[in-house]
């Protein structure tokens, strides 16, 4: 047998342990044939794992002091190789392990095991200590700066702020609602049945749905079904405002568009008239837009408010006059008191719905809504 050849006597743990110290190469070699004969000579076991041991100091002292002196790549990459290559000095030692029996190779393992670690969190550090003194990282202060481009609010967001901001003032609470809605919140709490012919107003996106679904589900048309979940849940009086982007499936054009902002406004209580509302639209454009804005009101229809009314602002176009319509409002009616579980004997209310993006156009003379959109930087930049 090749093995058989490699029997020989051990030297004594002293002995041994002066051997290392003066021929540390030969170290792993020997300690890895020691465990070949250690189910023959009993003794030479007991040496072979007290070797194992005092290999692992020495290699940890001898491996620490040489990475201190370590200052280049190919200094780091020959002390890898050297203790943790393929047939690097910890390696060896490593892979006598398993011819050690069970207890020993446990005790001896784990020492082995945590000096790897060691070793390599050593390479990694230097690695690490090598680069940054590299070429590649050194800083060229006489290199030209890079601009870093700030970005800020997009004129809708902006917008929405100031709008929030007057509405609080006038002591007015932020709600917000799921834009994601049921088919009831949207629609049929607030009187418009599916046989309505209101329900034609709205083209609506839809959620397919499979059979199993309760109820269908759609992208919300207006902010209005906030008024039913708000008042499911409070108590008359109340004064909220619902800012939230709203969907509807049709044509674009200069002032439509197929998902857009609105702001709900509800006020409840026992004597709120439509000349409260008027009070608070009044100030909240001028508060807006200025003492001169110019508004009017026109009679209207909508299945959740009577009487309704619709407002529209001067908005100056190419040197002429237009009237855009901005919002929808009315008497909340006495259905949708019922529907949130109110009431309508007891008290009554307005609300109204703005659209955002229209009031944004009068603001920043912007001629169409379709710009907000379009992700184009020389409109966005300008804000
Ligand atoms: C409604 O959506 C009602 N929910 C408003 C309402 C609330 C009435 C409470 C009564 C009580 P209307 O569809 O008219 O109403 O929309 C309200 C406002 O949203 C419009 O005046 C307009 O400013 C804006 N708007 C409507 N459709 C679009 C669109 N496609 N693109 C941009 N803005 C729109």
């Amino acid at each position: 047998m090749l093995r058989g050849r490699e029997l020989h006597p051990l030297p004594s743990a002293y002995e041994a342990d002066e051997q290392l110290l003066l021929f540390p190469a030969i170290q792993a070699f020997i300690s890895t044939r020691i465990l070949v004969v250690q189910p023959i000579f009993v003794k030479e076991y007991f040496n072979s794992v007290l070797l194992l041991n005092m290999n692992l100091k020495e290699l940890q002292r001898k491996a620490f002091e040489e990475a201190e002196n370590i200052e280049k790549k190919e200094h780091l990459e020959s002390f890898r190789i050297k203790y943790l290559g393929r047939k690097g000095e910890l390696t060896n030692i490593l892979r006598s392990l398993k011819d050690l029996p069970v207890d020993e190779r446990k005790s001896v393992g784990v020492d082995a095991n945590k000096l790897k670690i060691e070793l390599e969190q050593i390479v990694a550090f230097k690695e690490k200590e090598i680069g940054s003194l590299g070429e590649e990282s050194v800083i060229d202060i006489t290199r030209p700066g890079k601009k870093v481009n700030l970005g800020h609010l997009h004129p809708l967001t902006k917008i929405e702020e100031e709008i929030r901001n007057i509405f609080t003032s006038l002591n007015f609470s932020v709600v917000e609602g799921p834009e994601l809605e049921t088919e009831y919140f949207n629609f049929d709490a607030l009187n418009i049945p599916a046989s309505h012919p209101a329900r034609d107003m709205w083209d609506t996106f839809w959620l397919k749905e499979g059979g199993k679904a309760k109820e269908r589900r759609l992208m919300r048309t207006h902010t209005s079904p906030v008024q039913i979940r708000f008042m499911e849940t409070h108590k008359p009086p109340f004064q909220i405002i619902v800012p939230g982007r709203v969907f509807r499936y049709e044509a674009t054009d200069a002032s439509h568009e197929i998902n857009f902002y609105q702001l709900e406004g509800l006020m409840v209580g026992q004597n709120i008239s439509l000349a409260n509302f008027k009070f608070i639209v009044e100030t909240f454009f001028k508060k807006l837009f200025g003492k001169n804005i110019e508004f009017r009101f026109r009679p209207s229809y909508f299945p959740f408010t009577e009487p309704s009314v619709e407002v529209d602002i001067k908005f100056p176009t190419k040197g002429r006059g237009d009237w855009l319509e901005v919002l929808g409002a009315g008497m909340v009616h006495p259905r949708v008191f019922e529907s949130a579980h109110l009431n309508p004997r007891d008290i009554q209310g307005f609300a109204f719905g703005v659209g955002i993006d229209r009031l944004a156009m009068i603001k920043y003379k912007i001629p169409d809504i379709r710009l907000f959109y379009s992700g184009d930087l020389r409109f966005i930049n300008q804000f």
